[in-house]
């Protein structure tokens, strides 16, 4: 007989064998499979902007400094360079596209998604450092992934008005295309998503911690119950570009990653992310500063990794 549908996905998308990803649905845990593979386990960590992922992430470089660490490649977004130019020898910008595309949203959008997303790609793609391979537990750790572009900004513009009907089929087109012919190189083993809400309002035992706190540090000093997580660390870390971002697109990407990542009502377009572990860590609570609170994650990650 034919092929049926089901063979010809995997066939196109060259997933991983049917029987590791029937075994995840029987309850199996998923990643004992991929953790016999040879091979780093890569892990991308997802979340809000400034949420505190590169924060995150600093302390994880710490806590493990055998780990190979990809960070955001923000600052190549901030300096467009012309071709030809390098950055330490006559560096030439083409202009500040993060910038632009906070400015002018309907203008910059798909640019922006299509220069993201190739840097993104390439991170995800370069080979893990030989010399790292030899640890007993090779770990690979990107900030953000290809699928966030799609699954939480991309989608987002387009739900927003910022991406146009035929931008977003283009850009689901050549996306869906180039994820399907890298697909083995692209493999993650799971999502570390770092969760606060964008607005959070406090009852009156978490008030009083707060307040307590906040005598303390003058860091979580509020004086209001309703405390802005991700707004606050957007200013604190004010980064200029992101001036002119309010709470409600806060707001909208928080939706975003809990639709994809908590509630798992996203429609997704590739197999292999269908059973992929997503360890959700809640960082409303300063862990910057916070010895315990950073002891209390890392624990968690190590659990985690250890748990399959
Ligand atoms: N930050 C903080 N407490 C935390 C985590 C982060 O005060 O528990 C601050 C951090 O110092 C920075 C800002 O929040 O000024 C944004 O953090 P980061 O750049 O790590 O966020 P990202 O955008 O990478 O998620
Ligand atoms: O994210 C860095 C900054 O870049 C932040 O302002 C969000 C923005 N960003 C990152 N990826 C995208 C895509 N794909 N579209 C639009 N905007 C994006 P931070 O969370 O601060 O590390
Ligand atoms: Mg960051």
């Amino acid at each position: 007989g034919g092929m049926t549908a089901a063979r010809l996905l995997r066939r196109l998308l060259r997933a991983p064998s049917s029987s590791m990803v029937r075994s995840a649905v029987r309850g199996v845990c998923p990643s004992r499979g991929l953790h016999a593979e040879r091979g780093p386990r890569r892990l991308s960590i997802e979340g809000n902007i400034a949420v505190g992922k590169s924060t995150f992430v600093k302390l994880l470089t710490k806590t493990y400094p055998e780990w190979h660490i990809a960070p955001e490649p923000v600052a190549t977004w901030q300096s467009v360079q012309a071709a030809g130019t390098r950055k330490a020898f006559t560096a030439q910008s083409l202009g500040n596209l993060l910038d632009m595309m906070y400015q002018e949203p309907a203008r910059w959008s798909y640019t922006f998604q299509t220069f993201s997303f190739m840097s993104r790609l390439k991170v995800q793609l370069e080979p893990f450092p030989e010399k790292l391979l030899q640890a007993k537990k090779a770990v690979q750790i990107f900030e953000r992934s290809v699928y966030s572009d799609r699954y939480i900004f991309a989608k987002n513009l387009f739900e927003n008005g910022s991406l146009s009907d035929i931008e977003w089929h283009i850009y689901q087109d050549w996306h869906s295309f180039l994820l399907q012919e890298f697909a083995s190189r692209l493999r993650l083993h799971g999502f570390i998503y770092l969760q606060a809400t964008p607005q959070m309002t406090l009852n009156d035992e978490m008030f009083a911690r707060w307040r307590e706190e906040g005598k303390q540090s003058s860091k979580t000093n509020i004086g209001s119950r309703s405390l802005k997580v991700c707004l606050k660390r957007l200013h604190q870390r004010a980064r200029k570009e992101e001036k002119g971002v309010e709470l409600a697109y806060l707001e909208q990407l928080h939706g975003q990653h809990e639709a994809w990542l908590v509630h798992k009502t996203t429609e997704l377009h590739f197999e292999a992310l269908l059973n992929i572990p997503v360890l959700v860590l809640d960082v409303n609570e300063d862990f910057s500063e916070e010895v315990t609170k950073q002891e209390e994650l890392m624990k968690k990650v190590e659990e985690d990794l250890n748990s399959c």
